[in-house]
């Protein structure tokens, strides 16, 4: 018997529809008997979200997100909204009884992580934090290989995230879609956004990172806020590169930046294993780099694995063979393993909750502080 899985959906930016996407296509692909109903979605703008609903299928609207979760024809919330309001609508949902899936980062900070950890928790509510990358087959595979143990002792972790679409000091920061740059509402620039991605993957494949050591730049100092038409400080880190210790031994760099130019969003990773060494590129997300040192040395070298063979994960339950998926099956993927978890939920969690990602925001918080300091810092534990 199917169980219906009520959506109610608060923010309709880029990742309210990459989201919508994974609502509208998981099923099709993926069997649970958990099914996701898009019920309603939430935004401001009468006109736009009326729009946006009528466009992604979802039955109703709302333009104010307290209605929405006070809703009982909705049984999750799917939080899309800018970062300075994912704890005060989670914490609304878990009082209403409604499960949640957050888009990254959890929270502001670490602070407020806890807040919604210790309250979800408390509730039994089950939740998630859209870190997507992880679900891409290759980056899959790359967790497969390492939690079999086949890399040996772990030495390296190195990952890096680049764009360059800030360079241009007359962007404004502040409102639709330009939140971003607005540290209120973001909390933080390309750590918050960019490298809590790389952390999460590199604490889902490497284990906690303990220790870290950081520098940080803003490179525009002031930019016109869209919000008050006035020139106001910049005080998002533009860039950041951080140096860490792995609670396994093992050293890692990280750099991302929003001023790499030619750089739209580079997301690289390679850990170094004392029997074999994998790397990975988003722009060529299907493929994993292998190589492994116990080949007969005269036919020794990197390998580029294509994950796309019934064999690899996820990659079986779309079309045949040797095809190519994409960014938006990642979300498919998140949400596949968040209603495997639903129809079964002693089984391995796959994907980020809460508590995992108040572990990546307390990376994040640590680097922060680690650059305002120059000093090491520890990070705290989940
Ligand atoms: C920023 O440009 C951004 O859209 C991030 O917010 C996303 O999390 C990342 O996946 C792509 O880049």
């Amino acid at each position: 018997m199917k169980t219906p899985l009520r959506i109610g959906l608060i923010g309709y930016g880029f990742m309210g529809r990459t989201h919508s996407n994974a609502y509208s296509q998981v099923s099709h692909f993926f069997d649970s008997s958990h099914v996701p109903l898009r019920q309603a979605v939430c935004g401001r703008d009468e006109e736009k979200v009326r729009a946006f609903a009528k466009k992604w299928g979802y039955a109703s609207y709302e333009t104010d997100w307290r209605k929405l979760v006070e809703r009982n024809d909705i049984d999750a919330i799917d939080i899309c909204t800018p970062n300075d309001s994912h704890a005060e609508i989670a914490l609304a949902c878990i009082a209403n009884g409604k499960m949640i899936l957050c888009e990254k980062p959890l929270a502001l900070n670490g602070a407020q992580g806890e807040e919604m950890v210790a309250a979800v928790e408390k509730a039994g509510l089950p939740n998630l934090v859209w870190y997507n990358y992880r679900f891409l087959p290759a980056v899959t595979l790359a967790k497969n290989i390492v939690a079999a143990g086949e890399l040996g002792r772990v030495f390296h972790y190195r990952a890096n995230f680049l764009q360059d679409w800030t360079i241009s000091a007359d962007l404004p920061q502040g409102g639709a879609g330009l939140w971003r740059l607005d540290a209120a509402a973001a909390g933080s620039g390309v750590t918050g956004d960019l490298l809590a991605h790389c952390i999460d993957t590199a604490r889902w494949l490497n284990g906690d990172i303990v220790s870290v050591s950081a520098m940080t730049e803003t490179f525009i100092k002031e930019r016109v806020h869209n919000l008050t038409g006035q020139k106001q400080a910049v005080t998002i880190d533009d860039a950041c590169a951080f140096l860490a210790r792995f609670a396994n031994g093992s050293l890692a760099i990280f750099e991302s930046t929003r001023y790499a130019r030619g750089h739209k969003a580079l997301y690289t990773f390679e850990i170094n294993g004392e029997k074999k060494s994998l790397a990975w590129d988003l722009h060529d997300m299907n493929r994993l780099s292998y190589f492994d040192h116990g080949v007969p040395g005269d036919r020794r070298g990197w390998s580029s694995i294509h994950c796309s063979d019934g064999d690899h994960p996820y990659a079986g339950n779309w079309w045949v063979p040797g095809l190519c998926l994409g960014y938006e099956h990642s979300f498919v993927h998140g949400l596949a393993e968040f209603l495997k978890s639903l129809d079964d939920p002693a089984a391995e969690k796959r994907y980020p909750d809460f508590r995992h990602a108040l572990g990546t925001q307390y990376v994040c918080d640590a680097v922060l502080e680690a650059a305002r300091t120059k000093q090491w810092v520890d990070v705290k534990q989940a």
